[in-house]
């Protein structure tokens, strides 16, 4: 029996099978969770559904977060076909790419300000008024992503850096809020993976590479990595942690000088 059985997931930002979502509908798969997904545009129907399959054939739902309709209608469904809910994971992050990068004051707009926190932030908050009345009496637990860009300023990341900020923020608003119902809400910082989100980033190789030699564990990590332990802090394993920020990143956030620059100069 897997530390997930007869639990119920409803998991949202799975695009391909590099997603970071990906990886983690397959370790709570493996752990025993029914899954359900959700899939951004008709384009990635097809392999949301592919991921579906691989995952014990659930529910696979249209779903914009930027649309209140569309979210009242994925938890009607799963009202319908599940009547209860334990999980939920938002993998969504997005901001216009000509604001990633060259100068953050420069090149961030008002709109573009306003869709990276709708998209990236916002949307989590309104998941999970969705999920309040599905996980009513069920020790329920909502997870998000995050990245260290919304701790510390790095190049080119630019207005997703207060967007992650801000997310990471409504994490311990939504714990402190939930917490009486015995909704947990904690989120997974992750190093930097190659997924569609990091695809056409400029010098993303070379982000990679300078991630994996400073490193502590001096490598980086994988959607399997992130997806444990995705699946861990949504399990009773995890039951005395809420409005924390797990980070998955082969310990880069510990440092401030890697010993390999040393060993290099
Ligand atoms: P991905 O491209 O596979 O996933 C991003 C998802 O966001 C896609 O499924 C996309 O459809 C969805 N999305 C964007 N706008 C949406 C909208 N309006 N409505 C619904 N869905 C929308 O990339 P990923 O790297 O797996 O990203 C998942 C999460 O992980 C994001 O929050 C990202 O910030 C975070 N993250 C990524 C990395 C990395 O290096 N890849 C590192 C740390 C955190
Ligand atoms: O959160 C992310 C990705 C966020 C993202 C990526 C895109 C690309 C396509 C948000 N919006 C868009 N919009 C698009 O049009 N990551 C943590 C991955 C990532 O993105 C970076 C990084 C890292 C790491 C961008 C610049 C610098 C580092």
């Amino acid at each position: 029996m897997g530390f997930l059985s007869n639990r119920k997931a409803l998991i949202v930002g799975v695009a391909s099978n590099r997603s970071i979502a990906w990886g983690i509908a397959e370790a709570m798969h493996r752990e025993g969770a029914e899954i359900a997904l959700t899939y951004q545009t008709d384009k990635l129907k097809g392999r949301v559904e592919q991921c579906a399959e691989a995952c014990g054939g659930g529910p696979v739902m249209p779903l914009d977060v930027t649309d209140d309709a569309q979210i009242d209608a994925v938890f009607e469904q799963l009202k319908q076909t599940w009547g209860h809910l334990d999980i939920v994971v938002h993998a969504v992050g997005f901001a216009p790419r000509e604001e990633l990068e060259g100068s953050f004051v420069e090149n961030t707009t008002r709109g573009g300000y306003a869709m990276a926190h709708d998209i990236s932030a916002y949307s989590f908050v309104a998941l999970a008024r969705g999920a309040r009345p599905l996980m009513q009496g069920r020790n329920g637990s909502l997870l998000t992503l995050s990245y260290l860009g919304g701790e510390r300023a790095l190049p080119n990341y630019n207005v997703m850096g207060p967007a992650k900020a801000s997310l990471e923020a409504s994490v311990r608003y939504m714990a402190n809020d939930l917490g009486p119902e015995g909704i947990r809400v904690n989120a997974v910082s992750a190093g930097p993976i190659r997924t569609l989100a990091a695809s056409g980033i400029g010098d993303f190789r070379k982000m990679l590479d300078l991630n994996a030699a400073s490193a502590p564990l001096r490598r980086n990590v994988g959607i399997d990595e992130v997806g444990n332990t995705s699946a861990f802090l949504c399990s009773d394993l995890a039951s005395g942690i809420t409005g924390e920020v797990v980070h998955v990143d082969a310990g880069f956030h510990a440092i401030a000088l890697s010993g390999s620059a040393l060993d290099a100069s």
